[in-house]
């Protein structure tokens, strides 16, 4: 009986006890007002969460491999002489070829270009719901709506709840009433929204992400096509842990002719200590698994895939970011530090056009750009944020605005240092992008020890010009074609010019040549052995070496016992050399 009472006691308190806790649940979904609340526990789910299918739409993919039409298949296109009528003034404004986009059907088939592996790729039965966001401003309407064409005809229907289309105060008339009705008519599942002022790419963005009812957001430029079976690889990776943002692969849409092709097989995105967008390069890891999702430090930018619970936990964009520009890195940044990941997706792929130049005016807004920079770097990047201020000397002067709020949100969700995110996931930059530029090599003249009186010289010449050899000019008049910089990047350059010692001629007695510095090794790779008095190029190393009589310089098989390949380099810095390895990268 007693036993009994216990446990009718301990029944009754643990019914109370659930629920209080299920109506504090209740009440705190209540209160939270973003719409998706989305959140997948792997463990909380049926048997089949782990069940995956084979997403293709097989009847799509057999009827775009019938197609025939100018620019399908991808192939490059052209206008006749009647169609190039509109050819100039459609450029002007829009930066690419809109007079031939208008030729080429809205649906067109684009070739499948993702590596074999992933097509029989299968991925998750249960994705998530996705809203597709398109800020624009004035962009042209046939490109505007291939964009949304091939979102709604590449994508599972029960995936796409919807596509925004973010107006961002456009003044070209087909942006209103006439883009409203299309796409009534033609794709449901679009609409427009009008800004009522002109608002920039990041409020534009944020104004789309606001109304957004999928449960992730995936962010689109207003001229891309989307490739077949785009979608899945980019839910998955969230469906699994919605606190990962994945990128797609970015083709290349040429735009003058249309053509579709691809940029790369995938590398890291990273910057540079001005905020250049840069590349790095894949990981030995992620190279052995070419169909799966790899690690990138920074996204390029305008094509992504977030959960709205994530992107709204970090807060969305700071609102105080002006225009563009620095968007990217501060929700990448974001994403790292405050306990998130960021992945490239090789599966998916997802057509650009890279215009030829930006067509529209500066919105005379001062260095709105500078000002962005500032705001992510004052907030995200710490002691890091000097490099920066040390290349942009005037951004020490620049007026962030306020930025309580956000440094509110970082120790709100206690982020991560930028120290952490150097060392942990941009890990391999520095030696690339050194945040303090190294010391050089070695510079000053480079003599002949085989005809002491002969130096390499530049001759003065130009680019695509070969280098030679000539008597050494006198110390105390040293012209600057003989004096030469082994710099950090590991190549030799002009002094006063970014002009590099270039080798492309794989054959013996290859010409030395003079080509824009490229910082990128390969052909302009050169190492100085002090011991040896070498000067080596490339990876499978030939040696500088010259023939005094016909005063010719060029690379060769390397020959200890040759006195012609010895060379007496001016002034070397032995601390530098002696730290080869740890400065620049590795030569590949
Ligand atoms: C729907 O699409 C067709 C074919 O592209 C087009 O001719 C028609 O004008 C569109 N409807 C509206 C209301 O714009
Ligand atoms: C060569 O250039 C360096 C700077 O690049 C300069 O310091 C040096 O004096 C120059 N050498 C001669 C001999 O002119
Ligand atoms: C050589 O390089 C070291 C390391 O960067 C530097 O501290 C030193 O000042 C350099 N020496 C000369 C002579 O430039
Ligand atoms: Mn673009």
């Amino acid at each position: 009986m007693r036993r009994n009472f216990k446990s009718f006691f301990k029944f009754c308190l643990i019914s109370v006890v659930t629920m209080v806790v299920t109506v504090l649940i209740f009440r705190s979904i209540e209160n939270s007002n973003r719409v998706p609340v989305y959140e997948k526990l792997p463990l909380a789910k049926p048997q089949s969460y782990n069940e995956k299918i084979d997403w293709h739409n097989y009847n799509l993919i057999e009827r775009d491999a019938k197609r025939t039409g100018p620019g399908e298949q991808g192939v490059p296109a052209y206008l006749n002489s009647v169609e190039s009528e509109n050819y100039e003034k459609l450029f002007r404004v829009n930066g690419f070829n809109a007079a031939l986009s208008d030729k080429i059907a809205l649906d067109r088939a684009v070739p499948d270009i993702r590596h074999k592996m992933c097509k029989s790729k299968k991925y998750l039965k249960d994705l998530p719901s996705v809203s597709v966001i398109v800020p624009f401003h004035n962009e042209h309407w046939t490109t505007l709506l291939r964009t949304a064409i091939s979102v709604v005809n590449r994508s599972p229907p029960e995936l796409l709840k919807e596509i925004i289309l973010v107006d961002d105060f456009s003044s070209k008339e087909f942006s209103k009433k006439p883009l409203d009705d299309y796409l009534a008519a033609n794709l449901s599942k679009a609409y427009v929204i009008h800004l009522p002022e002109r608002s920039g790419l990041i409020r534009a963005r944020l104004a789309g992400a606001k109304v957004a009812t999928g449960e992730v957001l995936i962010f689109l430029d207003s001229h891309t096509e989307c490739n077949v079976n785009w979608l899945p690889p980019l839910l998955e990776p969230i469906a699994r842990d919605y606190k990962v943002c994945v990128c797609p692969f970015i083709d290349v849409i040429q735009y003058e002719t249309f053509e579709y092709r691809a940029q790369d097989e995938g590398a890291r995105g990273a910057f540079d200590w001005e905020f250049f967008y840069k590349r790095l390069p894949l990981l030995p890891e992620d190279l052995k698994h070419p169909a799966e999702p790899f690690k990138s430090p920074v996204m390029a930018g305008g094509l992504f895939a977030i959960s709205s619970k994530f992107f709204w936990e970090l807060g969305g964009y700071d609102e105080g970011l002006d225009i563009w520009g620095g968007e990217q890195y501060e929700l990448s940044f974001k994403i790292w530090q405050c306990g998130g990941e960021m992945y490239d997706a090789p599966c998916s792929r997802v057509g650009h056009i890279y215009r030829k130049y930006a067509p529209f005016p500066n919105p005379g807004k001062g260095d709105f750009v500078g000002r962005n920079y500032k705001r992510v770097a004052e907030v995200w990047m710490d002691e890091y944020a000097q490099y920066l201020y040390m290349r942009r000397t005037h951004y020490k002067m620049l007026d962030p605005g306020d930025l309580t709020k956000q440094k509110a949100l970082r120790e709100r969700l206690k982020c991560k240092p930028f120290k952490w995110f150097m060392e942990n996931v941009a890990f391999d930059l520095p030696l690339k992008y050194p945040p303090i530029e190294p010391d050089d090599f070695g510079v000053g003249e480079i003599r002949n020890l085989g005809a002491p009186e002969l130096c390499v010289d530049s001759g003065f010449k130009e680019r695509d010009q070969v280098v030679r050899i000539a008597k050494c000019a006198k110390r105390t008049n040293k012209k600057a074609d003989q004096n030469f910089t082994l710099t950090w990047h590991k190549d030799i350059r002009v002094k006063g010019k970014t002009l590099c010692f270039d080798v492309s001629d794989p054959n013996d007695k290859a010409d030395v040549t003079l080509y824009p510095c490229h910082g990128q090794q390969g052909n302009q790779y050169w190492r100085y052995d002090v011991d040896k008095q070498h000067f080596l190029h490339g990876g499978n190393p030939r040696c500088l070496d010259c023939d005094p009589g016909a005063l010719r310089l060029f690379v060769t098989t390397c020959d200890d016992s040759s006195k012609t390949q010895k060379w007496r380099f001016e002034n070397v810095n032995l601390t530098m050399l002696a730290d080869w390895d740890n400065i620049g990268g590795i030569l590949k």
